[in-house]
């Protein structure tokens, strides 16, 4: 039996890379957010997939989290140079992955081929699965019309009022056909953003009715500290959607598939109320900037979903 983490981008990653370091590939499978995917000077774009790859594989950027370490610009400035988009940073060493994957796309292969491909030779061991190898797309209702992800969350800055988000094509995506939902026994949605990264994983029909599934406990470890997210625009998007940023408004948000949930030891306090809606909750340090903190938290996930597996 394995557990089976869903997580997006830098948030997610974090405590992707704890449960990494306790279980092994056969333990452990991640489901991965491609409503963030575009395609970008002719290239197919796959931020959280490729986020979760140098996370796990120790390429990522530590001050940025999305991107490569030790990266170059070349490529970049060249372009720039010319006239053509920088808007989005592409490096040189990460252009190399978009050039490849989109080549092996061009060739028929599957987007889950190809992230096993790229993890592979970057000496991933864990199993990186996009959540559907059917197009999904995030697009954002802002005030300033329909956005793409991407041009939300970056040429835009996430400075556009969000009046609703859709996931196109999540209604007729299929599930990742690799999974093999009978083999899960612990689910856990690791504290990427509700709205942007870990709703297009649960838009798609088939996943969203298995995690309704009274036998696999559900877990969540909430985004948000004290009354607001660590990173990213969760709290603002909250906010504009006419939520109270807090743990009750994650319950709720999750409703319909949670079990327990992770709240930060300073909203220890929240636990009684989210206890009286049905769901089980603790509180531990969900603030990860180390390794350890990372591996901790993993830990600490793990045993409260063992406990609730009971
Ligand atoms: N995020 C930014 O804010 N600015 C960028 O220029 C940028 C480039 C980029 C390139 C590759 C990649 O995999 C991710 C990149 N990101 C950038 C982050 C990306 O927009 C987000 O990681 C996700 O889509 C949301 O988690």
């Amino acid at each position: 039996m394995s557990v089976l983490a869903i997580t997006g981008g830098v948030g997610g990653a974090k405590l992707a890379v704890g449960l990494a370091h306790l279980l092994n590939p056969e333990q452990l499978v991640f489901l991965v957010n491609t409503g963030d995917d575009f395609c970008h000077l002719g290239l197919h774009i796959s931020p959280d997939l490729d986020t979760l790859t140098y996370s796990l594989a120790g390429h990522a950027c530590p001050t940025k989290g999305w991107g490569r370490r030790d990266e170059t610009w070349s490529f970049l400035k060249t372009i720039q140079d010319l006239g053509g988009p920088a808007w989005f940073q592409l490096g040189d060493k990460d252009l190399a992955l978009h050039i490849y994957r989109t080549q092996l796309l061009n060739e028929g292969g599957s987007l889950t081929a190809a992230t096993k491909a790229i993890t592979k030779a970057l000496g991933v061991k864990h199993s990186l699965l996009p959540c559907s190898d059917d197009r999904i797309a995030t697009v954002v209702d802002s005030d300033v019309g329909q956005l793409s992800f991407q041009h939300y969350f970056v040429k835009h800055q996430c400075r556009p009022r969000v009046n609703g988000i859709k996931y196109d094509g999540a209604d007729r995506a299929r599930l990742n056909s690799i999974l093999d939902l009978a083999t899960i026994s612990i689910v856990v949605i690791c504290p990427s953003n509700p709205y942007l990264s870990v709703d297009p994983i649960l838009a798609v029909s088939e996943f969203r009715n298995f995690l309704r599934n009274p036998h696999v406990p559900v877990l969540a470890v909430s985004p948000i500290v004290q009354g607001r997210a660590l990173k990213g625009p969760t709290t603002k998007i909250m906010t504009e959607l006419g939520h109270t940023v807090n743990n009750k408004t994650i319950v709720r948000h999750y409703a319909d598939i949670l079990t327990g949930l992770i709240v930060d030891e300073g909203d220890a306090k929240d636990c009684e109320t989210i206890k009286d809606l049905g769901i089980e909750c603790i509180a531990r340090n969900t603030v990860m900037r180390t390794i350890d903190d990372r591996v901790r938290l993993a830990r600490e996930t793990l045993e409260f979903g063992k406990a609730l597996s009971r």
